[in-house]
């Protein structure tokens, strides 16, 4: 009888499969997936029998870096030290993981390496964020936020971001240590660039999934407009319906909302400078380093 189930892993050709119970199946596609241009990848829910996969659901949406679909949510994770934290990543990668339609959940981590007082000032400025996203503080040290990791990935497909040396490999040792996963000061031993063509796959994580491959690790906007950033700024699209003009691109209109709301505080300082670090960046992309005409 055919089953129901996740891709997780495929590698040369041969998909596992898992289904409710748990139970893997390696499998191959049917020929069909060619003629109809589907196919298969990690993440998809797919119907299967014997020894192929039949069916593939549609998705609810897909990733290319790495390439999984229908993924939950994005742990974007942010060291508050070592390197120091910075707003301006934060905001980067919170608009790339926006523009492709996922729920970002922001992770502060290796808080234990911050004084007190300076943890205290930066969660008053990252205060402004819970408005709009979850906010986990973690030490992969302490094991302060593990329990609130734990909940948050449960039954979800979690997707992994943030730069080289954030902490994401720790912080997945920390929630389960059989993983083992390489952390920087042992890859570093062992040389840059051995690992990079690893394949994609799925890992168990408590009671739900994430990739053991990072995502939007190419904090590129080479496929952007400038004007469509302010769709990413889910803060800004609210208010934006109040600006005085119709395509308002909240950088230097008069009777912007936005701006107001910046210089009134309502914004982040940090948020709205982001956002036009973001917006001119793109404005001065040369049309040769794109993409599509390379
Ligand atoms: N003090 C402290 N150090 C951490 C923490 N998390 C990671 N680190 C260190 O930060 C460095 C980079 O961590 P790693 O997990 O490899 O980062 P990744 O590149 O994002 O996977 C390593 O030296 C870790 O030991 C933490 O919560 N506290
Ligand atoms: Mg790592
Ligand atoms: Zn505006």
């Amino acid at each position: 009888m055919d089953k129901k189930g996740r891709i997780i892993k495929l590698i040369g050709g041969l998909y596992t499969v898992v289904d409710d119970t748990k139970k893997r199946y390696t499998l191959k596609p049917l020929g069909i997936f060619r003629h109809r241009n589907i196919q298969p990848k990690v993440g998809d829910l797919v119907t299967f029998n014997e020894d192929s996969i039949i069916d593939v659901e549609d998705r609810s949406n897909d990733l290319y870096r790495p390439m999984i679909a229908n993924v939950d949510q994005v742990l974007l994770v942010n060291s508050a030290k070592k390197p120091d934290f910075s707003f301006l990543l934060l905001d980067k990668f919170l608009t790339l993981i926006e523009a492709n339609n996922i729920l970002p959940i922001i992770i502060i981590t290796k808080v234990d390496l911050l004084e007190s007082a300076e943890l205290e000032a930066l969660k008053a400025k990252i205060n402004y964020y819970e408005k709009l996203y979850t906010v986990i503080y973690f030490s992969a040290k302490t094991f302060e936020g593990k329990q609130e990791v734990l909940d948050i990935t449960k039954n979800k497909v979690n997707v992994l971001a943030g730069q080289t040396g954030a902490g994401k490999s720790s912080l997945l040792n920390a929630i389960d240590p059989n993983l083992n996963i390489e952390t920087n000061e042992i890859s570093e031993a062992l040389g840059r660039g051995k690992h990079t063509t690893r394949h994609v796959e799925l890992i168990t994580f408590g009671e739900g999934y994430i990739a053991d491959t990072p995502g939007f690790s190419k904090l590129e906007f080479v496929d952007y407009q400038a004007d469509q950033i302010r769709y990413y700024f889910p803060d800004f699209f609210k208010l934006s319906s109040k600006c005085k003009f119709y395509e308002c691109t909240h950088i230097h209109e008069p009777g912007c909302e936005i701006i107001k709301a910046y210089e009134s505080g309502g914004i982040l300082k940090e948020r709205y400078e982001d956002y036009k670090f973001i917006y001119n960046e793109i404005k001065l992309q040369k049309p040769i380093y794109r993409r599509d005409v390379k």
